[in-house]
């Protein structure tokens, strides 16, 4: 199935001349990545419309991020290869990464290990030090950020520089910070409006670290303020059963990353010379069966807030609605949307 044309407009016919659209991949509140062939040499790619309208006020941060997409090269990030603008969308033609979300990947597999784990992590550190390197913060790391490849290969690609930002100075304060980056994987600094820096990265790949080990995430509440809490106080437990039979070394890994105090807690380059990532400490038990059920739990759980977050969403538009209407009735039509991907944010899962 074709995908249809944002909010109902029509594509940019330089685009559609070049390229022929296929379905959607993903899709924002203001944007939808789209599939793309082109029509000469057959390539396909992925191409990342946003609606211009929709994004007023936001000018700044689509700059930010075609900036920042523009500047960067690394085999495990998601390379742009072309852009166009017109009066309402711009497009961004971008690599095509096929293998999916990354904890799809590994529920399919029959064997997963430490190993595999402390693999995967190793990349995710290898194009964050690069961005890093590269004065870039992403701020939003998070499992639904990291594609894979191919169904054949397990390279991860970095995707979504939507909320990145290339830091000018050392340190940047956080701006409404608490509305971007999802709850879960946000650092302690940023919640409790600290300045904060490339660090913030560094504790959501311990996150991720630790939720490739077990399937469940080391903060979980339903209410949001109670999760923040939980991750400001940055406790959190290697809880019996699951992590019975997780290395030593892997626990110490993480408990590096997840440091509370970001000048204490590791960056990219120490993480990358941790033992359980280079020193072979990673044990090569497989774990799968663990890890896959309490993945299935914790998204079933998940699922539940989403679906929450949907009738939220549905009560604040049809309060919107109502608004527009009297607004409409007054002659001023003016509304302005919410955070990007309202359906998709939410917590997931929590100690089983
Ligand atoms: C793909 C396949 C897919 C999603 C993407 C690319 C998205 C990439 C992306 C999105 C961004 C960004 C950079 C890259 O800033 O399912 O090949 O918002």
């Amino acid at each position: 199935m074709n995908a249809m044309p944002l909010f109902g407009k029509k594509y940019d016919p330089r685009v559609t001349q070049k390229y022929s659209i296929k379905e959607t991949l993903g899709r924002g509140a203001f944007s939808e990545v789209v599939k793309a062939q082109d029509r000469e040499t057959g390539t396909q790619y992925a191409i990342k419309i946003i609606d211009k309208k929709q994004l007023k006020g936001k000018e700044e941060a689509l700059q930010n991020e075609i900036e920042v997409l523009r500047k960067v090269s690394h085999p495990n990030i998601v390379k742009l290869y072309e852009m166009y603008d017109d009066k309402s969308k711009v497009y961004l033609v971008m690599e095509l990464v096929c293998g999916g979300e990354l904890f799809d990947r590994i529920v399919e597999k029959g064997t997963y290990t430490e190993k595999d784990a402390s693999e995967l992590i190793a990349q995710i550190l290898g194009g964050v030090n690069y961005l890093h390197s590269q004065g870039i913060v992403h701020r939003d790391l998070k499992p639904e950020n990291l594609l894979c490849y191919s169904k054949e290969d397990s390279k991860i690609m970095i995707s979504d520089f939507g909320l990145s930002k290339i830091a000018s100075e050392p340190e940047t304060m956080p701006a409404m910070q608490t509305a971007c980056g999802t709850p879960g994987y946000v650092a302690p600094e940023v919640l409790r409006r600290q300045p904060y820096n490339q660090a913030v990265d560094c504790w959501s790949i311990g996150v991720i670290a630790y939720i490739l080990l077990c399937g469940y995430p080391p903060f979980y509440d339903e209410e949001d303020s109670e999760l923040f809490k939980q991750i400001m106080k940055g406790t959190y437990e290697f809880d019996s059963p699951y992590w019975d039979d997780i290395s030593d070394s892997a626990k110490n890994f993480i408990t590096h990353l997840m440091e509370l105090d970001p000048k204490k807690r590791y960056n990219c380059e120490q993480a990358l010379k941790h033992p359980w990532i280079c020193g072979g400490m990673a044990r090569t038990t497989n774990i799968h069966s663990t890890v896959t059920e309490q993945i299935h739990k914790t998204r079933a759980r998940c699922n539940w807030k989403r679906v929450g977050n949907v009738v939220v969403a549905m009560q604040k538009m049809k309060l919107l609605m109502g608004q527009v209407h009297k607004e409409h009735d007054n002659d001023t039509t003016k509304s302005d949307a919410a955070e990007d991907k309202t359906t998709t944010q939410g917590a997931t899962g929590g100690p089983p």
